[in-house]
């Protein structure tokens, strides 16, 4: 059955020359078809190089929007319409604007998970592999960063010379894990080393052995020499994970671990969207060039 959608897939992809692009966190089965795995923004740089011209981004809602950004020509499907982030939907344009009267000093920090049009009224883009890079680079000294306070809080500690005003977002699936599932894991497993992600709470990142994004914990994972490994981010990392280690455990820090929107693609809906051009991502012309500014400079950085 697998087998045949598989096939369908790879004619479809003919007829359409079109390329599948997955998140860290995708469904192992959409993982399995995809021809480029990796982060929201290394996929998009990637819809930015590719030679094809419709680009089936298996993710989330910002993360289409954004290669829509960076290439406007293209056709960019988001396979389920639903797959929204939370954490992204925990800031507006209309809020930010209002918040940012309030501090009319501060430059403006969105991280790569908010909608185009808060990346409109910002200042400058960041993703969880160069936020401190980003902070850094800032003349102003006051930092308005939306909407991950977890992050925010992690990178204001890195940064002594500057203050950072923290949103109070967050993501629901990291923000999940607690120290009590620390401490037990810890007890089950006392020497492994424990690699995080900056969107768990402080007082998870503050016993972590790593801290960074999904494709910096894979890059990690390579140079330990430790044959077990406790992981505290989505559980779609795994696949890559046990691909490219197969000689190593993965403990999961916790199993509150999954994100249910990330879940939301199927193979079928993948075979589906392509199939009848459904779910093309639009991003208005207006809002599309300022979000553009935000996220070139980031990448110019
Ligand atoms: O930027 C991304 O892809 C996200 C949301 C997480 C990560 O660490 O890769
Ligand atoms: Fe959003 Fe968290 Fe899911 Fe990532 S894991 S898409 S930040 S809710």
């Amino acid at each position: 059955m697998k087998e045949n959608l598989k096939a369908k897939l790879i004619e479809l992809k003919k007829e359409k020359n079109a390329v599948i692009l997955a998140h860290n966190y995708q469904l192992d089965e959409i993982q399995e078809v995809a021809d480029y795995i990796g982060d929201s923004l290394a996929l998009s740089k990637i819809a930015m190089s590719v030679k094809e011209d419709v680009i089936v981004f298996c993710g989330v809602k910002f993360m289409a929007e954004t290669a829509k950004i960076l290439s406007p020509d293209k056709k960019v499907i988001l396979p389920v319409i639903e797959a929204g982030c939370p954490m992204a939907d925990m800031v507006t344009a209309e809020q930010l604007r209002s918040v940012k009267e309030d501090y009319p000093e501060a430059a403006v920090v969105c991280y790569v998970n908010s909608s185009a049009e808060v990346k409109a009224e910002s200042d400058i883009c960041c993703t969880s592999s160069n936020a401190i890079n980003v902070v850094d680079s800032i003349k102003s000294k006051k930092i308005l960063f939306v909407p991950d306070q977890n992050l925010g809080s992690y990178v204001g500690k890195q940064i002594s010379d500057k203050e950072v005003i923290l949103w109070q977002g967050f993501c629901i699936v990291h923000n999940r894990v607690t120290i009590q599932n620390l401490l037990h894991i810890k007890e089950k497993y006392p020497s492994a080393p424990l690699l995080v992600h900056p969107e768990c709470r402080p007082e998870i990142v503050e016993q972590a052995d790593f801290i960074g994004s999904t494709s910096e914990i894979i890059r990690e994972v390579k140079k330990l020499k430790d044959k077990k490994i406790i992981i505290g981010t989505e559980k779609g990392i795994l696949y890559t994970l046990k691909k490219q280690n197969p000689d190593k455990e993965f403990i999961l820090l916790s199993e509150k671990l999954t994100c249910m929107n990330m879940k939301k693609t199927t193979l079928k809906d993948v075979i589906s969207a392509l199939e009848n051009e459904t779910n093309i991502i639009e991003v208005d012309e207006r809002v599309r060039k300022k979000a553009y500014e935000t996220l070139k400079k980031m990448i110019l950085l």
